[in-house]
């Protein structure tokens, strides 16, 4: 790895101690401190809450074109003579909109990250505003929320210049309360979405992927009973696997409703009232249920009800569990062949976000033998783990932790939390996610530690039915690697990345590599891999070319093999994706070029190299 991936930038400048470092942090800063202003300003309203299984319910869809405003100055933000074009609904004798308009500004479509859509805006960072209409129709006694799938990075919404919420992190759904807002007929939304990369956000100012801004997953107006289902989690029992347990919770219940739980097709039913909180656990027998599997990823159609509000979903079963350096999926030892995926669009580039992107990726996935994927580097379009529990493909999920965040922050903490708290509720009725994720390549000391480690926990009582894991830098020598990051204490399963080969050495350093491992634990690598140009050929040992690669997965998949409690890889990555800082001439050309897939869908050399070693089952040990 190299050292200034990892470090934060004043410790890379206090090395270097160069004018070219002064410009880099001054840059950076001044534009941290010219996003927070207007943020700090603003009025912040928490979203209300994330609906779980929103995909399964009836809703008014709200994609489509929306009217766009650029806003580079965040000029709208700011009030003054020309100021608040969130509120079209002035008082008479305003002039306030003289100098802009929605209904002239030009539209683009939602989902999808405004680069990809506009030429002139392949580059742009900043603000964004985005408007439309609808109609709607009240009913007496229900509640509405504005679901938004992925607005990145920050962003507010107004329903008829009414604020609805602030939200900060841009890949995870949240829905924030319409309900007096919205009225019969005729309504307008404004959203405001803000893709200033800041210093203290979660990621923060570099990653090596595309900072695609706006609203990139889909958008709708969710219609409940005042009374209603936000929340609910079942799973099947670890100890008996004969037992399905949890609980359903009520908003807005009073305490003695009703609330029932039924598997039509295993018929099961569960029922039980609602306590002062809303709250109802749910455990009912199910001996005899086929249990959810890559071989058997079968689903169940779930129906839960609590007063007025009806609620379904299709679930699998299954347990997920360590035993020493064992992963056991439903109580048996396995092993986890995979592979990484950025949410970049095939053929097309920009955010997945549709049902066709989703079929393409996973049908990879499928084709190379794959029964996993680890789902880099933050939650991905909802699709993606609806479709892998269809498939069988189990899932590593992870938020944008990545590299050096401000671990010393407080606050940076809290945002990193709630993305968490907001995956973990979108994605906790997907059997498929087996492993959740806190971060990825940290810089290994105390503060970080003690961050991490505070995660750790966190997840683990958010959801103690599944495993957390992180992908954690090596440290040694081109001889000699250890995996002995103390963050492997607050973890279940250990990754690993390390790009012997790539970054290291040559395709044959791996032969040599003695791997030294700390812990009695599960070891998924994480990451390894190199850059091919897709139709670049040539000798084993020239870089670029789809022979180094290839040259580069052989002697890897040698080297993993030695390592006795190799219980999974996820080499990096299915498909090249664009990122900022890859601008090799001729070969990157603004993408990272470690795909098994070009963007163009091409399979290259080592695309089959892997598919051979799942193929044969040689590759990791499932015990
Ligand atoms: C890593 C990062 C990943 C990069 C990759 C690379 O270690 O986790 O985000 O894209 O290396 O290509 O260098």
């Amino acid at each position: 790895m190299l050292l200034l991936r990892v470090l934060p930038k004043a410790a890379v400048c206090a090395a270097l101690l160069s004018l070219v470092c002064l410009i880099w942090v001054g840059v950076s800063g001044s534009a941290a401190l010219h996003a927070q202003s207007p943020a700090a300003a603003a009025p912040s309203v928490a979203p209300s809450t994330v609906l779980v299984a929103v995909d399964q319910r009836p809703v008014l869809n709200l994609d489509g074109e929306w009217h766009t405003i650029l806003d580079p100055y965040l000029n709208g933000l700011g009030g003054g003579r020309n100021g608040y074009p969130m509120d079209e609904e002035l008082p008479a004798g305003s002039n306030k909109l003289v100098e802009y308009s929605f209904a002239k500004s030009p539209t683009i479509k939602v989902p999808g990250d405004w680069n990809t859509q506009r030429v002139s805006l392949m580059n742009y960072e900043g603000g964004f505003w985005y408007e439309r209409h609808f109609q709607y129709q009240t009913q007496a006694g229900h509640r509405a929320f504005l679901h938004i799938g992925a607005a990145n990075y920050r962003s507010r919404a107004w329903v008829n210049g009414q604020l609805l919420c602030t939200h900060e992190g841009g890949f995870t759904a949240f829905d924030c309360e319409a309900t007096r807002a919205v009225k019969a007929g005729e309504n307008s939304v404004v959203i405001f979405v803000d893709s200033t990369r800041i210093a203290d956000g979660v990621p923060t100012l570099k990653t090596d992927w595309y900072n695609y801004g706006g609203l990139t997953r889909d958008v709708s107006l969710v219609t409940v009973p005042a009374s209603f289902i936000d929340d609910f989690e079942l799973h099947l029992d670890r100890a008996t696997r004969s037992a399905i347990e949890g609980y359903v919770h009520v908003e807005g219940a009073q305490a003695g409703t009703k609330v029932s739980v039924d598997l039509p097709a295993a018929k099961l039913h569960a029922e039980g009232v609602t306590d002062a909180d809303g709250h109802v656990a749910i455990s009912m027998a199910a001996a005899g249920l086929t249990l959810w599997s890559p071989e058997t990823p079968k689903l169940y159609h779930v129906v839960l009800k609590a007063g007025d509000d009806t609620l379904t979903d299709e679930m699998g079963f299954r347990t997920i569990e360590t035993s020493g350096s064992k992963i056991l999926l439903n109580g048996k030892p396995i092993v986890l062949h995979g592979i990484c995926i950025h949410a970049e669009a095939p053929f097309r580039s920009g955010r997945v976000n549709n049902d066709k992107d989703v079929a393409t990726l996973l049908g990879w996935v499928k084709e190379l033998g794959a029964n996993y994927m680890r789902l880099a580097h933050y939650p991905h379009d909802q699709r993606m783990t609806r479709l892998a529990d269809k498939m069988g493909i189990l899932v590593w999920s992870e938020v944008p932790v990545y590299w050096a965040v401000q671990f010393e922050k407080e606050d940076v903490f809290a945002k990193s939390q709630q993305q968490l708290h907001e995956e973990i509720r979108r994605d906790r009725d997907k059997v498929s996610v087996v492993l959740w994720s806190i971060a990825n390549e940290t810089p290994n000391n105390p503060t970080r530690t003690a961050f991490l480690t505070r995660s750790a926990e966190f997840v683990h009582r958010e959801d103690p039915t599944r495993l957390v894991t992180a992908a954690l830098l090596v440290r040694g020598d081109a001889k000699t690697k250890y995996i002995d990051d103390p963050l492997g204490k607050a973890l279940d399963v250990i990754g690993f990345n390390e790009y012997v080969g790539w970054y290291e050495g040559t395709p044959e350093t791996a032969d040599s590599v003695e791997w030294k491992v700390a812990f009695d634990k599960p070891l998924i690598n994480s990451e390894f891999g190199g850059g091919a140009k897709a139709g670049m050929h040539g000798a084993s040992d020239t870089r670029w070319s789809e022979e180094y690669q290839a040259e580069i997965y052989r002697h890897q998949i040698g080297m993993l093999n030695k390592i006795p409690q190799l219980r999974g890889v996820t080499p990096w990555i299915l498909m090249d994706f664009r990122s900022p800082v890859r601008n090799l001439p001729g070969m990157q050309d603004g993408y990272n070029r470690k795909g098994l897939v070009s963007d163009q869908g091409q399979k290259k050399a080592a695309f089959f190299v892997l598919q051979k070693a799942y193929k044969e089952n040689g590759l990791g040990h499932a015990e």
